[in-house]
């Protein structure tokens, strides 16, 4: 039974899962990722001790609300944010699973509602920069176009970036958005230094496919799994929400992406629950 809503406690994380893929581009898929993930991290293949050491098991504040699946359009991004706002009232932290990377949007909307412009530490291959894409300015190619036009954000530090076009550059640079892209970044030797609130977007596909080919897009020259971790166990800041997204079983093999947003779940969790 998923914990309800109305029971969150203040410092709590909540893990919930939106399960929506209406604004992908290329393929859907991505709304069957959230139960997928949860039943790799039940699964038993792992134990739920993060690697700094801390047991998620039973753990008081890591509550899982469940799957949503919000409608198509723009009522479902207005459930979203509405239900983001409903946890962070409760000052709670929200930990959210895609579903396409459209989501974010909303749940950014959320958040900064509630704690003003964040800083956010974004992995992906690709910027989100996007205006409008294939006519839909909601796509999971423009959230962060969105957040940074409407300033959700004080900072976008993207990593692991290796698609930006002429477009997206002019986007990234009319936005102020600090790109790390991949043929001039060295992942081992990164430490995100953000203040204040962060909030953490983590696409699978900023991984190499050959870790996680479970997503929509297949981009090669990605992170490692051990340098993205890297990345987040060097970060060391105050996480008041974040995002897995982009799991698309149907591409999966043998349930490998799984069990990479598992241990990116446990490791992200571990941080917040740390922190709170
Ligand atoms: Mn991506």
């Amino acid at each position: 039974m998923p914990h309800a809503l109305e029971k969150l406690k203040p410092g709590d994380l909540a893990l919930i899962g939106l399960c929506s893929d209406d604004n992908s581009s290329f393929l859907q898929g991505s709304s069957a990722g959230p139960p997928a993930i949860r039943a790799a991290l039940h699964s038993g293949a792992t134990n739920l001790t993060t690697e700094a050491g801390l047991d998620l098991t039973d753990h008081p504040a890591f509550v899982d609300l469940g799957d949503r699946m919000p409608a198509a359009g723009t009522d479902g991004l207005t459930a979203i944010e509405r239900l983001i706002a409903a946890i962070l009232t409760r000052d709670a932290c929200p930990l959210v699973l895609g579903g396409d990377h459209a989501v974010t949007y909303p749940v950014l909307r959320a958040v900064a509602a509630r704690h003003g412009p964040v800083n956010i530490l974004h992995f992906d291959a690709h910027p989100d920069l996007y205006d409008s894409y294939d006519g839909n300015r909601l796509s999971h190619a423009c959230p962060f176009a969105r957040i940074m036009e409407e300033g959700l954000a004080r900072r976008l530090v993207q990593v692991g970036i290796r698609t930006l076009n002429a477009h997206q550059k002019s986007q990234a640079e009319r936005y102020g958005v600090e790109v790390h892209a991949m043929h001039r970044f060295d992942p081992r030797d990164f430490t995100p230094e953000l203040a204040g609130p962060v909030y953490l977007s983590f696409d699978l596909d900023a991984l190499d496919p050959a870790f996680a080919p479970g997503v929509s897009h297949h981009e090669p020259g990605g992170l490692t799994v051990r340098e993205a971790l890297g990345i987040l166990q060097r970060l060391d800041a105050r996480l008041v929400g974040a995002d897995i997204v982009e799991y698309n079983p149907r591409r999966d093999i043998q349930d490998m992406t799984a069990m990479v947003a598992v241990k990116l779940l446990k490791e992200i969790a571990g941080k917040m629950l740390a922190r709170s």
